[in-house]
Order: structure tokens, then sequence, then C-alpha cells
């Protein structure tokens, strides 16, 4: 008998095997060899700062055309692999450039220590082509990283895993096909190499990777890159563009269990409400990344709600700025930051430290949330009503707007009517605070009409 059971017990897990493995319940992931080993500390550390400022900067813009991209189209390529022979931003001072995030109320920078164009803009023992090649001759990621850590401002950097300008990388950006002379391999060396060098030398934060749609690369690379970096620093946070896998270049929904690195980049654009899983957005202040003459920026409200949006989808905004040739940010890009500062100055609280929701965002207003508070941001000054679904099981003890004036709230038949004054105090964008009888944080997600 016992030996008919067994038998028929082994037919069972067998089936139950194949119907669960063929349903993909357990399907393997794409990436079942990657692993993000950032502890969830670290990485709610990060996500508490959520405003960084991203820097691209190099030869190029001696030109003013977009860098890496603009070589061998608007710049021919004989002409901008030698900018570096020209590039002397005397007025270059690193100080200046971290007081200007840290009066941005940024947490965080970084910077594009090597783009798809392949310069350095640090001494590197593993190229010819870095800043000591320049007239400058000074370590630019050097000088950053250390007023980043006098100012209290974390030190990020950006690094290309592409190389139009490296020829053992095999694309270069000009509609041809690989170079069979290429060697990936050695490629790889180099990349190591250099990435072992900077994480020794500047000890970043956050490796801000980018270039991985490119056919050489591939998800294996990818992961075997993470893994060695991570055995190189154990507490670096890496984003997640060491695989294919992500929404900056896809506008489609991501699958997180194929990512590559520890959390998603969408670009030019508010990323989607996602509690689950980190995200940042990287936007940039004008329309280009690297410095262009005349740029048209975005206007303070655009960039204080951008920042909002992000903050209410539970995401960061690494918020972007192009420094001119002369190693200056331009005047009307250090004014726009300073007045992002001077908004935060008053309403940080609603930002920092705070985590999406409970209301889903819409065009009216999106929330935030931190410990028994609910911020609900208003982004147009004329608005006079807002009727909002009440939270179940929870008391609102206090309405005010966020610079002190008490707002009549009333609940009735499951839903808050609110009275605002007839004119909001700020003229940006506005913060209704709901003061709660318990924490804000374990309140369900919530779909509200924007009326
Ligand atoms: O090609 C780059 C581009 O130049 C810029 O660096 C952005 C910033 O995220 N990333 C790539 C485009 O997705």
């Amino acid at each position: 008998m016992y030996r008919i059971m067994t038998k028929y017990l082994q037919q069972v897990l067998i089936i139950w095997f194949l119907i669960f493995s063929t349903s993909g319940v357990f399907a393997q992931d794409k990436n079942a060899g990657f692993r993000s080993t950032t502890s969830k500390e670290i990485m709610d550390e990060f996500m508490s700062m959520r405003f960084g400022m991203f820097i691209h900067w190099g030869p190029v813009t001696l030109r003013g055309t977009e860098i890496g991209w603009s070589r061998g189209h608007e710049v021919p390529v004989s002409d901008y692999d030698n900018l570096y022979k020209e590039f002397n931003p005397v007025l270059f001072n690193a100080d200046e450039w971290v007081k200007t995030a840290k009066d941005a109320g940024m947490k965080y920078l970084t910077i594009t220590s090597k783009h798809h164009d392949g310069f350095c803009l640090w001494p590197s023992e593993h190229t010819e082509y870095d800043i000591m090649a320049s007239p400058f001759k000074k370590d630019i990621v050097g000088e950053l990283a250390k007023a980043c850590k006098k100012h209290d401002i974390k030190f990020c950097m950006y690094f290309t895993i592409l190389d139009w300008h490296d020829a053992n990388y095999p694309v270069h950006n000009d509609g041809k096909a690989p170079d069979p002379d290429a060697d990936m391999s050695k490629f790889i060396v180099t990349i190591k190499n250099q990435l072992k060098e900077v994480i020794t030398n500047y000890d970043p934060y956050m490796l801000w990777f980018d270039g991985q749609w490119e056919s050489p690369w591939t998800d294996d690379m990818g992961i075997d890159l993470y893994n060695y970096l991570k055995g190189l620093k154990k507490d670096l946070i890496i984003n997640n563009r060491l695989g294919k896998e992500m929404t900056a270049i896809h506008s489609k929904e991501v699958d997180y269990r194929k990512m590559v690195g520890d959390f998603d980049t969408p670009e030019q654009k508010v990323g989607n409400f996602n509690l689950d899983f980190p995200w940042e957005s990287c936007i940039t202040i004008g329309t280009q990344w690297a410095w262009k003459p005349n740029d048209k920026l975005k206007t303070l409200q655009e960039c204080i709600q951008t920042l909002i949006k992000t903050a209410s989808g539970n995401g960061n905004l690494l918020f972007n700025v192009g420094p001119m040739m002369d190693g200056r940010i331009e005047q009307r890009q250090v004014d726009l930051l300073k007045q992002m500062g001077d908004w935060l100055k008053v309403y940080g609280e609603s930002i920092y430290g705070t985590k999406g929701g409970p209301y889903m965002p819409n065009s009216i207003f999106s929330s935030t949330r931190k410990d028994n508070k609910v911020f609900v941001h208003l982004f147009d000054a004329s608005i006079e009503k807002l009727i909002l679904p009440a939270f179940s099981g929870v008391k609102v003890l206090k309405s005010s707007l966020m610079n002190g004036k008490s707002v009549q709230l009333k609940e009735t038949d499951g839903k808050y009517f609110i009275k605002l004054p007839s004119q909001l105090p700020d003229s940006v964008s506005n913060v209704l605070v709901l003061e709660l009888d318990k924490n804000a944080n374990g309140i369900p997600i919530i779909h509200a009409e924007s009326k």
C-alpha cells in the first residue's frame, strides 16, 4: 500500500510542477542571475532625498551642441574629437556648483564623468582621452567629489557603458554595422578598470549608468558589472541602465523583475506612481542635456511642479543643468534653481522624506504624506473648493494651508468638502495639510476625480 502511495504522490508532484512551471508562476525571471543587493535602508535614505542635480558637461560645450549625439552629426568627428585641445573652463569652481545645488534644495549631485563621446573628466590611467590632455589639466571629478563632501551633498557619477570614441567598442553612432575589428572584452576590461579607479579615488554614493540599449551590450554583461561593482563597494547604489529593461527608452510599463539595478530611470517625464520599486526621473531644466546657447528653460512653476509630481508618484527628480564652456552655470539656470530652493524652504516638509499618495495624482492636485500628515499639492492658485474621498477609519484633526491659514473642512457621506481662501498665497504651487489622528502611510491608495 505504502509503495502505491509514494508512486501516486510522485506523479502528483510531477504534474503539479509541470502545471506551475509552464503557467509562469515559477517562471524564471529573464535575469534569474540578477538580484539587487543594495539594502532597503540605503534605498530608503536615497529616496528620502527626492531631489538631485544632474550635470551634463564636456568639451562639446565649445560647440553648444548635444553631448555625444552631435559627434559626427552637427559636429564632424574630426572636429568633435579635438575639442578637448581647446577645453579650458578657467571659471570652473566646484564649490560654486555644489552651493548652487545646495541652494536649490538638492541633496545629491550626478556629473557626467564620461559620456558617449568617451572623454573622461578625471585623470584616468586607462586612457589618454581625459581632462589632463586638455589645457585645463585639473581633476574636475575629484574637485566636485571634494566639494560635495564639504557641503554635505551626496556625490554621484554618470558613466556611459557605450563609447563611440573607443575603437574597442563596436558601434560609433555613424549608422554603420558594428566594427568586426572591435574587441568588446577589451572594452569591458577598460571600463572595469576605470570604474575601479573612480570608486577608489572618489567614493561615489551612486553610479548612474547609461547607454545599455545598443547591440554590443547584454544583460549578462550588466549583471556581471553590477556584481563586480558591489564587490568593490557594497553600499554603492546603481541605477537600472546596466540592463536592457527600462522606461527611459521604451514608453512601456517596466517589468521590474527583469531590471538590472536598484532603481528605475524614466527620462524627460514624471515616472508612473509606484510604491513598490524606487524610481528617479531625469529631466532637463532646458531642452538639451549639455549647454545650449539661448536654450528655452522651463518656467519656475514647471520646475517646482515637476518636482512635486515626481515626489507625489513616490519618485526622485534628477534635474539637469548644462554648464557653459568657461565653467560657469549660466545665471538664468542658477536663478531658477535658487527660486526652487526658496520654495522648498517653505514647503520642503511636503517633499523630503515623504511617500507618494494616498490620493493618486491628477491635473488639479497630487499628494504626498509623512507621519500623521497628508500634503495635498494644489497646482492652480485660483482653485476655491475641493471635494475629496475621506480616509476610512481616520480623523482629520486639522486642515490648513502649509504657510499657516486654517481651511474649512467638512466630512459628509464619506467625502471631505474643503473650502479654500479666495486667492491661495503662493503663485507657484500651494500645499494643503491634513493632520490626522494616525500615521498616514497606512492609508490605501485613493483615486479621486479632479474636480
Ligand atoms: O543618450 C543619453 C543622453 O545624452 C542623456 O545623457 C540622457 C540622460 O539620461 N540619457 C541618454 C538618453 O536616454
